[in-house]
């Protein structure tokens, strides 16, 4: 209540009224008002750090019980302990790891939703896109943006482990979702493998309506190899020094307009100099971090945590952000951050 104490015979009435009136679908808003409006984000998410080889022996273990064609995708999904049963790991976005054994093929299917591929471990399994491989080293970063077929396959003889990353919870909220399977298990070959890097991937693009124009206009490159994107964090590095809020910072870019990858999804990696600390830092985006080398700590709001290769990290909205970095620190990130900027939501807040 803004202003004035409710007496005892009030309470007793209203709480009588609420009751009459619930069974109509109608609610009294001033009980809850300053819950909804809040001066600044109140996230239900929570931090959270996943160790990779807890995760690991369980997705093995789930690989001996079921096979991929049989979940559709065999994927353990990291859910924050803070909105259980929500298959979120914060307010906006999902995260998995999926598990794609030797001989195994993901059937084809498309949907709203978007999604990246943020490889963890192997190497030689492909995802395709629109009947386009895209073969995947550790840590490559592989997008399926919606509405685009994709089918994942495993030629080689060793496990690959990605984590999926998607908009999930964004599609749920708008309640926007539509999805297909293909008839066939994969998508018929359309291209050669790395067809989208030689066209798109060279800060260059097909002249439009030339034929050499092929993928879709707004959405035409979907790999982004970890043998590119790591020597361009090492030039930036050699470039100058580390941001004091972000070390050094390079985002991923949709090359059809500059903007994120994807419309409802941002991504981002950073190297941390050893012995480098980042000066406090927020934003409204609610992230998921990815450890790729080194070792460090995160302090994010009240929880300090170690940082290890391969760890996991969900970072909720506003939470104020620390890191430093043991030994040189590369992580990997991805957030909402790109839908937010459309809605004119986005706030950050460098201390
Ligand atoms: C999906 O399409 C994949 O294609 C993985 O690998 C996880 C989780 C929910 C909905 C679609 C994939 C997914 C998913």
């Amino acid at each position: 209540m803004a202003q004035g104490a409710l007496s005892n015979d009030q309470q007793t009435q209203l709480g009588a009224l609420y009751a009459e009136m619930a069974p109509a679908s109608l609610a009294p808003l001033w009980e809850v008002l300053a819950a909804l409006v809040t001066p600044e984000p109140t996230s239900p998410a929570r931090v959270h750090r996943w160790r990779y080889d807890v995760a690991r022996d369980y997705l093995l273990r789930a690989g001996d019980l079921i096979s991929a064609a049989q979940a559709e995708r065999r994927v353990l999904i990291l859910e924050n302990p803070g909105m259980p049963g929500a298959a979120s790991i914060t307010t906006s976005l999902y995260a998995g790891l999926q598990l794609i054994l030797p001989g195994e093929v993901a059937p084809c299917h498309r949907h709203s939703q978007c999604a990246l591929r943020f490889v963890m471990e192997g190497e030689g399994a492909f995802t395709a896109v629109d009947g386009e491989k895209a073969v995947m080293r550790p840590f490559d970063l592989v997008l399926t943006p919606g509405g685009q077929w994709h089918d994942h396959g495993n030629p080689t003889d060793r496990p690959m482990i990605w984590l999926d990353g998607l908009d999930i919870p964004t599609v749920r909220h708008f309640d926007a979702s539509f999805a297909e399977k293909l008839d066939e298990e994969a998508h018929p070959p359309t291209v050669a493998p790395g067809d989208s890097l030689n066209r798109y991937g060279r800060n260059l693009r097909p002249l439009k309506g030339s034929s050499a124009d092929r993928r879709p206009a707004h959405q035409p490159l979907f790999h982004y190899p970890y043998a590119e994107w790591r020597p361009a964090l090492d030039a930036l590095a050699a470039a100058g020094d580390p941001d004091p809020h972000l070390g050094h910072a390079l985002e991923f870019l949709n090359p059809a307009d500059g903007g994120a990858i994807m419309a409802t999804i941002s991504a981002h990696v950073r190297l941390l100099p050893a012995g480098f600390e980042t000066k406090p830092r927020r934003s409204t985006d609610g992230t998921v971090m990815v450890v790729v080398e080194g070792r460090g700590q995160a302090r994010i709001g009240d929880e300090t945590l170690g940082l290890a290769p391969r760890d996991v990290v969900a970072i909720p909205s506003w939470k104020e952000v620390v890191l430093s970095a043991d030994s040189d620190l590369v992580l990997f990130a991805y957030s909402d951050k790109a839908c937010q900027q459309k809605l004119g939501l986005y706030r950050e807040e460098n201390g």
